[in-house]
């Protein structure tokens, strides 16, 4: 490694002097501060100081300033005592924290001065931070933004997660397609969390439920690990609140080894629990969308839950004894529980168990202060990511929280019986508990509509869905319990660190910074948007942008792409729902096209590159498969020399949140093309649009606002409505559909083998035939495919009209102020917690 002035800068530089400096704020401080971590909090041997070395005395200096800020947020929460949201999620996807954190404290400029008089740039020290990759996909990075927003809302929140020590695991492309290989964030350690020796919480595993002769009940024996806090700072923007994330870590005690075994030779029997503690938190479930958890996944949740309510009734606690007077009954005005989809139902039994079994409350009490404090946000329609566990597992692993979920149950349907006559026949639908004798289940989802006092949806589509599908007949129960809230994104993380170009320009045209946190206010671009000076502009960030783009994907895949040709990008989790299928068939049949034409007729052409990336779940095997087939219709395409001038074609390795900082600011076109009715939400769609990329998709999930945001001449439009999917998936089982000749053709390229000796027979077996498991289109490629070439052909068109081009870029980006994560927090607050700002003084 070299430094800014080539040289190598491995000793700590002498000139300037260690010294700790917390509140430093101007270059030479910092830099001393800098140099006080390295010396003095040392991680690695003496006077070492290279570029690793850099990355963790500069956050550890940083880090100093959020400690200041952090405890004063929480004595002004302490002190004000307002109600406070605990966001539960099983997933965070943070990224990177340097920038970020950099940026929000707006300490930009004196900490690059620091470091260049270290020798380094900011960029290259940022560069060495490992993704914190604790979640799968959108509903992880959601949780993210969402902890971002509420920092800068001022709002007292806290998010609860768990400390998984290998996150998302990174991906890598040989021959063979996608393989996984694991993540390894805390193999050194992460500069940024602070392990709380004082918030430790048991929590207990198996054993049974022992009835006292009052008749109450206790849940005694099985195994007790402990649960013990790690923070991470979440630092608002332009703010002095810094919130925490709360991940909690599994370990057994001292007092669990057993020394007489261990003395015996037993190590593995003596350290038992040790070990099984350990693996609580040893990866993240790697599905995203797909019901695939046994145990440990069970264990995992429960993990979360428990340790998180503990903590939240133990600070509610203090209060009570501090002033002799909070009633039980209150906790709802202090608290409020989100669940980050189903996979924190548990929370539900366990408020209910600590309320009645540790204190003392009757089930009408408990129930009532339970059903006022969690609220469920749904994530997915998608049949096989709806949770249900297994009953006799349930009673094995929480015995006391089955008895619990059987009498909530019971108590729901004696209800509906008792007031609702008509519902009789819909009991069994509704009820928690799935009594099928072949395979007894817990429907979580049935049980978190049960218990919430509010449920969501994630897009006004999606919360239409729910409403009048999925969850139909609770609507007819209680009317007033769904809501929507359409997720966002944080401006901050997405636009003004990731495209610092871009936001300078919209702060130049816009006279004002205040967008970062007032998105709305990009609408004030609309006025410009024909103005050739900000399309100058525009066009130079966009052409940086995708130059440091092309840049990096040469660096990881050796692939060369034109920064002048077309930018088309397609990233999220694999899946057949998101139809990357459809994008690469598309791509083939461009690729055909071109090799069909005259040297002369391709030059008329738009030189396109596409881009796709994604990680498929390990045993999804069509999704590997389509990993596959994008990276051999690449090899093909790239090294054919007639066409490889007009179209390229990348599959993007390991994407995560750092990737995607670096694809989204040089996207010009942006692929958002699920099944209409099957993608919740989206929220990368929103990042691309924000970032004045355009956007070809159907009319699903934010796909339906963002298109009234931005303008629906601004929006490249395809595919079947979500109302007239199951129709055609009728026809389609009736023998009535009839496929376009581009559709055949594309597939029939791929049979005849051009693209390597792989057997894609399997994968194109999905779009065969009209019934069978695997078989007949379920998700309608075939039926979108011609509509979804038309809207590329448009594509093609208007990006000839480079001025037409950048208008639609500059509409898009003055469109998207409605998507900021800002706005989704303040509803949330506002409509569900019922929380309010306390911004530290
Ligand atoms: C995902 C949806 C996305 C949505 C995110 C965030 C799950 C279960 N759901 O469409 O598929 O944007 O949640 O709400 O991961």
């Amino acid at each position: 490694m070299a430094n800014a002035n080539g040289k190598a800068a491995t000793s700590l530089p002498e000139k300037i002097s260690a010294k700790a400096n917390p509140e430093a704020n101007e270059a030479t401080e910092i830099a001393g501060n800098i140099i006080y971590h390295a010396k003095y909090s040392p991680h690695f041997s003496p006077l070492k100081f290279g570029p690793e070395q850099a990355l963790y005395a500069t956050a550890e200096s940083l880090r100093d300033r959020l400690i200041q800020l952090w405890n004063e947020t929480y004595v002004h929460f302490n002190k004000v005592d307002p109600k406070q949201t605990y966001y539960l999620s099983m997933e965070y996807l943070q990224g990177r924290a340097l920038t970020n954190a950099i940026g929000n404290l707006n300490l930009q400029g004196p900490y690059a001065d620091a470091l260049r008089k270290l020798g380094y740039e900011l960029e290259e020290i940022a560069e060495q931070e490992k993704d914190a990759a604790l979640g799968n996909g959108g509903l992880g990075r959601l949780a993210s933004c969402f902890l971002d927003s509420m920092a800068t809302l001022n709002l007292p929140a806290w998010g609860y997660g768990l400390r998984y020590r290998h996150g998302l695991f990174k991906q890598i492309i040989t021959k063979k397609g996608q393989e996984e290989i694991p993540e390894d964030w805390l193999e050194k350690f992460s500069p940024w969390e602070i392990v709380r020796h004082d918030v430790v919480f048991p929590v207990r595993f198996f054993g049974k439920v022992q009835i006292n002769p009052d008749g109450s009940r206790k849940w005694v024996g099985g195994d007790v690990v402990q649960a013990l806090a790690y923070d991470v700072p979440i630092p608002g923007y332009n703010t002095k609140n810094t919130i925490s994330l709360r991940l909690w870590e599994a370990k057994a005690r001292a007092e669990d080894l057993d020394l007489f075994q261990f003395n015996e030779g037993e190590y593995e029997l003596a350290a038992q629990l040790h070990s099984r503690a350990q693996q609580i938190c040893t990866v993240l479930y790697p599905g995203d969308a797909t019901e695939n958890g046994k145990l440990l996944r069970l264990k995992q949740q429960f993990f979360l839950c428990s340790a998180s309510l503990q903590d939240i009734i133990s600070r509610f606690h203090e209060r009570s004894t501090a002033e002799g007077s909070r009633k039980w009954s209150d906790f709802p005005s202090k608290v409020a529980v989100q669940m980050n989809d189903t996979h924190p139902t548990l929370a539900i039994p366990e408020l209910m168990r600590l309320l009645m079994d540790d204190n003392g409350l009757g089930w009408d009490e408990a129930w009532d202060v339970t059903s006022r404090t969690v609220a469920y946000t749904n994530h997915t329609v998608l049949p096989e990511a709806l949770e249900k566990w297994s009953q006799s597992l349930m009673w094995k692993l929480l015995p006391r929280h089955m008895e619990i979920i059987e009498e909530i149950d019971k108590r729901f349907v004696q209800t509906i019986r008792d007031t609702r006559v008509d519902l009789e026949d819909k009991i069994s639908s509704l009820s928690i508990l799935d009594n099928n004798p072949q395979k007894p289940v817990v429907r979580m989802a049935n049980l978190c509509v049960v218990s919430s006092h509010t449920v969501n949806g994630v897009a006004q589509l999606h919360s239409d869905i729910l409403k009048a599908e999925l969850f139909a007949d609770y609507v007819s129960i209680w009317p007033n319990k769904f809501q929507n809230k359409t997720n966002g994104i944080t401006p901050r993380r997405w636009l003004r660190f990731c495209s610092p170009e871009l936001s300078d320009i919209i702060t130049k045209w816009l006279k004002t910074d205040k967008w970062i946190t007032d998105l709305d206010l990009l609408t004030g671009l609309r006025q410009f948007a024909d103005n050739e000076e900000l399309q100058s502009e525009w066009a130079s960030a966009k052409i940086a942008n995708k130059k440091r783009l092309a840049q990096y994907i040469e660096r990881v895949t050796g692939v060369s792409i034109d920064p002048t040709s077309l930018f088309d990008i397609q990233v999220k989790r694999i899946h057949e729902y998101k139809r990357q299928l459809m994008n690469i068939l598309g791509v083939i049949y461009r690729f055909k096209k071109l090799k069909e034409m005259k040297p002369e007729e391709r030059k008329k052409t738009v030189p396109r590159t596409v881009m796709i990336g994604g990680k498929a779940f390990a045993t999804y095997t069509n999704a590997k498969r389509i990993v596959k087939l994008v990276n051999d219709v690449g090899d093909v395409v790239n090294s054919d020399p007639e066409v490889n001038e007009y179209l390229k074609v990348v599959f993007v390795p390991n994407y995560n949140v750092t990737v995607a900082e670096m694809l989204i600011p040089g996207s010009e076109l942006s692929q958002h093309i699920s099944t209409a009715g099957m993608e919740a939400s989206g929220t990368s769609n929103m990042k691309f649009a924000l970032n004045g990329c355009l956007i070809i998709g159907t009319l699903d999930g934010a796909n339906v606002e963002i298109r009234e945001e931005v303008g629906e001449e601004n929006f490249f439009l395809f595919g079947a409505t979500a109302d007239q999917v199951p129709r055609l998936r009728k026809e389609r089982k009736d023998g009535l559909f009839k496929p376009d000749p581009r559709f055949e053709e594309a597939k029939q390229f791929v049979k005849s083998g051009v693209f390597g000796s792989y057997d894609y027979g399997p994968l194109l077996d999905s779009l065969e035939g009209n019934t069978g498991f695997g078989r007949g289109d379920y998700f309608l490629v075939g039926y979108d495919f011609p509509s979804y070439m038309d809207a590329q052909a448009k594509v093609d068109e208007a990006y000839k009209d480079r001025k037409g081009w950048l208008k639609m870029s500059i509409l898009s980006t003055a469109g998207s102020g409605k998507f900021s994560s800002d706005r989704t927090i303040a509803q949330y607050a506002k409509e569900i917690w019922n929380i309010e700002a306390c911004p530290v003084p």
